[in-house]
């Protein structure tokens, strides 16, 4: 679904991020689901290397992205747009009242329980790397991270989902927070999390929320990094 500037729904994202997080910044969350769902959308884009306007913070308190607005609402917490989303949109929440609280609980899962040791180690590497203390935590992040994948390999077994045979946000969740790991030689450990990934990741509507994301960056001198 094309960015339309005239859509009702708006998201926020940024004009442009450093080269690592280019293609995972968490607007791309809210991006994949309105996908799914053939909502249009428009973009409210920020600098990130700016300080927010002040109007943001009504937006989103901690003057993150992204956030969302429709004729019903303002949100923010990619998680709670997710969920907002998938509300009319069965290819991202199904109707049957106990499968919809499965996909709901998978996509909290994703959340609470695989990616905050999946920013531990982003933190590590990425924005402490070099310093002392980050070299001694590692190790222990490292076997933090394959616990849960070892756990997360076995709940999803031969499925092509994670609650069965048919995707859902729980799934759009889940591979947000798995490509975290790319370049990190964790997730090869377990091929059946690697073809879930690829699996979700082949969907048009996630290449087309990556697609959009990257558009939607302006050139800019890396020397800004
Ligand atoms: N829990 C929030 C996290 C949002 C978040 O961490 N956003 C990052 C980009 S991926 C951000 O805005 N970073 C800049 C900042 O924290 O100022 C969500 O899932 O929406």
């Amino acid at each position: 679904m094309p960015v339309d500037p005239d859509a009702p729904v708006r998201i926020s994202a940024f004009n442009w991020v450093p080269p690592f997080a280019q293609g995972r910044v968490r607007d791309l969350r809210p991006r994949w689901a309105l996908e799914e769902a053939g909502i249009p959308y428009a973009v409210r884009k920020l600098d990130v290397m700016a300080e927010r306007p002040a109007d943001y913070f009504h937006e989103q308190p901690f003057g993150q992205v992204p956030s969302y607005h429709d004729e019903a609402v303002s949100l923010f917490e990619s998680g709670a747009i997710v969920l907002h989303i998938g509300r009319d949109c069965e290819a991202l929440l199904p109707a049957e009242p106990a499968a919809r609280a499965r996909s709901t609980a998978w996509l909290i899962a994703a959340l609470n329980s695989v990616e905050p040791f999946l920013m531990q180690l982003a933190t590590i590497d990425i924005f402490a790397a070099g310093e002392e203390w980050a070299k001694l935590r590692r190790p222990g992040v490292i076997e933090m991270i394959d616990k849960r994948l070892s756990r997360l390999s076995d709940a999803l077994g031969e499925k092509p989902y994670l609650d069965g045979e048919r995707f859902t946000a729980g799934d759009l969740m889940m591979t947000t927070v798995l490509r975290m790991l790319d370049g990190k030689g964790l997730l090869e450990r377990y091929p059946n999390l690697v073809a879930y990934k690829a699996r979700c990741e082949a969907r048009p509507a996630f290449q087309a929320a990556l697609a959009a994301q990257m558009a939607d960056f302006e050139e800019r001198q890396t020397a800004r990094m």
